[in-house]
């Protein structure tokens, strides 16, 4: 069975565990956002791949959700020292080497797809990654800062410096207009039997993703099945809401579905606490969706997969 994924980071991180475990034979595509990654300290950083990587790898802060297992702070420690920030973004040492590799990979030529294949030559993730576009696409946010005035900064300040604490104007991948899909993308989504969006977060993980020109319309040409990442009205974790409510839409099951659209989403899972949810075109289902535990999550994974085989 072939299945692509589109990946944020925590959220699509712990739902892949659970595909995996649901459906050990199958081919599984992920693709992954970029639209955070972010230069620091002259070193590109992906969070949401390496978040991928790193969980399927063995690798992560399991707590934390991001980062590496075991990590130490030197390195930030010396350049703060020196007065080098930014102090808010905390790079432990050794996921400082992937930023290296990458950076220095990049610097070599070599597009970041490879980059991502090489890097997960050591990780061995047990599916495929492949970034979202070659191109650089950022995200960044329009906030009404006091004493500056209405500016743009990068998601990542916004998510990580902020927390979110100031409402977001607009919320903007810059460059996606332009990206291209990265080579492998649209071709996997072609041989795909099914494209699941896992419960990641659907303005910045997924729609990130479907804003590069010709992806939403190849996945809406597949048997698409959605996890919700809202239950009972708000994010399991993080802070969804304050991304949904920058592009108009509550922060519910029903309104993220609804906002996919019908065009894109063929079944849609909710957790027991959404029941009700009706979406119009979309066959929705409703079963306990926290990420408990791996076997609680391969039943998520699980029951998507059936549900795609019943429309497909
Ligand atoms: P990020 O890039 O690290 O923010 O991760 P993603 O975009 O992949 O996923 C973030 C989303 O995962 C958040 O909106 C959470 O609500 C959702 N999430 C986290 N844990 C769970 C869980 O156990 N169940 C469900 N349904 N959603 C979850
Ligand atoms: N998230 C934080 O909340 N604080 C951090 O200091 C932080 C550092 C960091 C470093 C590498 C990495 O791959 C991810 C990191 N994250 C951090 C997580 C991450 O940037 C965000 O949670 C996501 O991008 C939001 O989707
Ligand atoms: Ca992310």
């Amino acid at each position: 069975m072939r299945i692509v994924a589109l990946a944020g980071g925590i959220g699509g991180a712990r739902f892949l565990r659970g595909l995996q475990a649901a459906e050990p034979a199958a081919e599984i595509t992920v693709i992954g956002n970029t639209g955070d990654d972010i230069s620091l300290f002259g070193l590109r950083v992906c969070p949401d791949l390496d978040t991928v990587m790193y969980t399927l790898g063995g690798g992560i802060n399991e707590e934390q959700g991001w980062g590496r297992e075991g990590e130490a702070f030197t390195v930030k420690e010396e350049l703060a020292a020196y007065g080098v920030g930014p102090s808010w973004f905390g790079l432990g040492d050794r996921d400082f080497a992937t930023h290296i590799v990458r950076t220095q990979m990049l610097a070599a030529g070599y597009p970041l797809s490879a980059v991502t294949e090489a890097l997960c030559d050591r990780w061995k993730p047990g599916v495929r990654l492949i970034p979202m576009s070659d191109d650089q696409v950022e995200t960044h946010v329009v906030v009404d800062d006091p004493g500056h005035g209405r500016r743009a900064i990068h998601f990542q300040e916004w998510w990580v410096r902020l927390r979110a604490s100031l409402p977001a104007v607009a919320i903007t991948p810059i460059g996606a207009d332009e990206a291209k899909p990265a080579p492998g993308v649209l071709e996997a989504v072609e041989a795909a039997d099914v494209v699941l969006l896992p419960p990641s977060n659907p303005v910045v993980s997924v729609g990130t993703i479907l804003a590069v020109p010709g992806i939403r319309a190849a996945v809406a040409a597949k048997t698409v099945v959605g996890v919700s990442p809202i239950i009972g009205g708000a994010p399991v974790r993080g802070m969804a809401d304050a991304c949904l409510t920058a592009i108009g839409v509550e922060t519910s099951a029903q309104a993220v579905a609804e906002h996919y659209g019908a065009d894109l989403l063929d079944g849609w899972l909710v957790d027991e606490a959404d029941a009700g949810v009706r979406v119009e075109g979309v066959e929705v289902r409703s079963r306990p969706l926290l990420m408990s535990d791996t076997d609680a999550t391969a039943a998520i994974a699980r029951a998507a997969l059936d549900l795609a085989g019943e429309l497909s």
